[in-house]
């Protein structure tokens, strides 16, 4: 259900580094990491932690009208995202909150999509080419591909200038590999040889239906059939994520070609606001894993090194504050008007729009006069 012997790792569900030959050659990264790096990690995956909690809270009391937690994932995400260069592009899926917030992203921009006031966007080149969420499940795999083959093409790739080159990674879910949109990316990424990451969350889950259904082999393996070199991780160790995608990158941005990891993580929490977990998976599967909280894990490990009680209750300090501050923009949103709905369905006006709109119009108007 968890680890297997062949997923990589740098620390354990309790806190404590371990070792293999495995993992030697990814040591390098993690021994360069500083202390302030760490002590960022940390913070990172904490604060959004606590924006996340915050953000299902409005959706509850009726503020937002859907949101996607990215509680238990946030290693998988904060070390990957914590990789990537300025000049790297990044696509994600609907679920990568943390590495938005690493990119710089306000994470109101989220927060205003699921309220209905925004049609999922913000600028990619203002939040450092942390791309637009994807719902259409796996679409995003081949939109990075085909900005991965645009660098190959413009010449940023395998310059050895590393103020040049460039790499593109893509975030999606074990669901998505069902996708054909993922298997043609990986062919025409591998064809290509685009400077592309694919970064796999395996949460184990794709709503109700579990990764066991989705594929009888592990899914690293089916990398490995596309000719794109690939690892399993422990998706719950922030340090083996982020060692492992600094590799990564780093052979894609030298024009090696793709690259894919398999990050073994979970989704604490629901698939979003409007789905029940406890209908299609057990108590004993959810305390598996939060005996494997990624958070916890890193805590425990940085108390380890010596880090401080101050700093931990600085940090729970911020997400309050980033928590109060979010709450208290959502409340200051209002709502669009309703006939914005047809605003931007088609870019030209549009009869069956006209009529929608129409619809809308004398039916609220019915109401006046107080029959409603
Ligand atoms: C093309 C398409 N098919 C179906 C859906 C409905 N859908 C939304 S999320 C989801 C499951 C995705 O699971 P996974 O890829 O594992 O990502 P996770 O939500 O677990 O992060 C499905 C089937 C969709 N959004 N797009
Ligand atoms: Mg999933």
């Amino acid at each position: 259900m968890s680890t297997t012997p062949q997923t990589l790792q740098l620390l354990a569900p309790d806190g404590t580094r371990v070792t293999s030959a495995a993992v030697e050659e990814y040591l390098p990264y993690v021994d360069a990491l500083s202390e302030q790096q760490l002590r960022e990690m940390y913070r990172t995956m904490a604060v959004v932690r606590r924006f996340d909690i915050e953000a299902g809270n409005l959706q509850r009391q009726g503020q937002l009208a859907l949101w996607i937690p990215s509680l238990g994932q946030e290693a998988a995400q904060v070390g990957s995202g914590f990789a990537a260069k300025e000049q790297d592009h990044i696509f994600p899926a609907y679920r990568e909150h943390a590495v938005g917030y690493l990119r710089g992203l306000d994470l109101m921009r989220i927060i205003e999509m699921l309220r209905g006031l925004s049609h999922g966007g913000w600028d990619p080149a203002a939040t450092r080419n942390f791309h637009l969420y994807t719902l259409v499940i796996g679409s995003q795999t081949l939109h990075a591909t085909g900005y991965a083959m645009g660098q190959r093409f413009d010449g940023v790739v395998g310059t050895g200038n590393p103020d040049v080159d460039a790499a593109t990674m893509v975030y999606f879910g074990d669901g998505a590999t069902s996708q054909g949109d993922v298997s043609e990316a990986l062919v025409f990424a591998q064809s290509y040889q685009a400077p592309l990451v694919f970064f796999l969350q395996n949460n184990h889950w794709a709503i109700s239906v579990p990764v066991s259904v989705q594929s009888r082999t592990p899914l690293v393996d089916r990398a490995r059939g596309f000719g794109v070199p690939s690892v399993q991780i422990d998706g719950n160790d922030v340090l083996i994520s982020y060692a492992t995608t600094m590799a990564s990158l780093e052979a894609a941005r030298a024009g090696e070609g793709p690259r894919f990891i398999e990050a073994l993580t979970y989704r604490m929490g629901a698939h979003t606001t409007s789905d029940d977990p406890t209908k299609y998976r057990t108590d004993a599967e959810l305390q598996h894993w939060e005996a494997r909280d990624p958070v916890a894990r890193f805590e425990t490990y940085l108390r380890g090194l010596g880090e401080s009680d101050d700093f931990f209750t600085s940090v729970a300090e911020e997400g309050e504050q980033l928590a109060a501050d979010v709450r208290a923009r959502t409340l200051a949103l209002g709502s669009p008007p309703a006939e914005s709905m047809f605003a931007h369905v088609y870019s030209e006006p549009h009869a069956l729009m006209d009529a929608q709109r129409q619809w809308l119009a004398d039916y609220e108007a019915s109401f006046e006069g107080g029959a409603a």
